[in-house]
């Protein structure tokens, strides 16, 4: 297998720390360099249509696209260590903490990021109120999050899982983004110096 990744890009780095957790060896990465547009290339479209890292090409030559889908297959292919859940009821803890996450944390730094700065107006059509109001959406979340992880190592079923994944990855690369400084949440500072202190963080 080969998966196409981009070293400063956070959802392929999702994919990376996943293979790590699970101890995968053969799957191959090639890396993009995003900022040369090599991922606007029509050989990449012709693996990618979206023109987006992660894509993971199987050795059948069938593409997957969408870091959750390439990290649910693979869950598939090696269920251990669990990830997304066994019972129920952690299956839908941890999507249900995902999809939080994803769309009250992620989605505001991100707009607020890929709407205001400056290194973004050659991939985004850019809207500079958009991100000004999704960066102070993005501050009242992180302060509603700093409180959920209080007292908390993971967010989800007392175990890392792929919303850890999620959040820590997305919140490594976003607020500093957003000129936010993270010290000034300091149970969110914590879980995430806990967390990136796995070995597949530094993968
Ligand atoms: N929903 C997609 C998002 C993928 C995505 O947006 N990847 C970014 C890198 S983190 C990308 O390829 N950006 C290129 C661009 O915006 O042109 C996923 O979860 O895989």
């Amino acid at each position: 297998m080969k998966i196409y990744s981009s070293p400063v890009a956070p959802s392929p780095r999702k994919v990376i720390i996943f293979i790590a957790e699970k101890g995968i060896e053969n799957i191959q990465v090639k890396n993009l360099d995003l900022g040369k547009l090599e991922h606007k290339t029509s050989e990449y479209k012709k693996i990618a249509p979206n023109s987006r890292v992660p894509a993971l090409e199987l050795d059948s030559g069938e593409i997957i696209l969408e870091t959750t889908a390439i990290c649910r297959y693979l869950e598939c292919i090696y269920p251990e260590p669990n990830m997304f859940g066994s019972s129920p009821m952690e299956i839908a803890q941890i999507e249900m903490w995902y999809s939080r996450v994803s769309f009250e944390l992620m989605m505001p730094l991100m707009h607020g990021f890929r709407h205001t700065h400056p290194h973004m107006s050659q991939l985004e059509n850019q809207n500079n109120e958009f991100g000004i109001a999704q960066r102070e959406l993005a501050i009242k979340s992180l302060r509603h999050y700093d409180e959920v992880i209080a007292n908390k190592d993971y967010i989800s079923c007392n175990k890392f899982t792929y919303a850890d994944i999620q959040m820590v990855t997305s919140l490594q690369f976003l607020v500093r983004l957003n000129k936010i400084d993270i010290c000034d949440y300091s149970n969110l500072d914590s879980y995430i110096n806990n967390i990136a202190s796995r070995p597949s963080f530094t993968a």
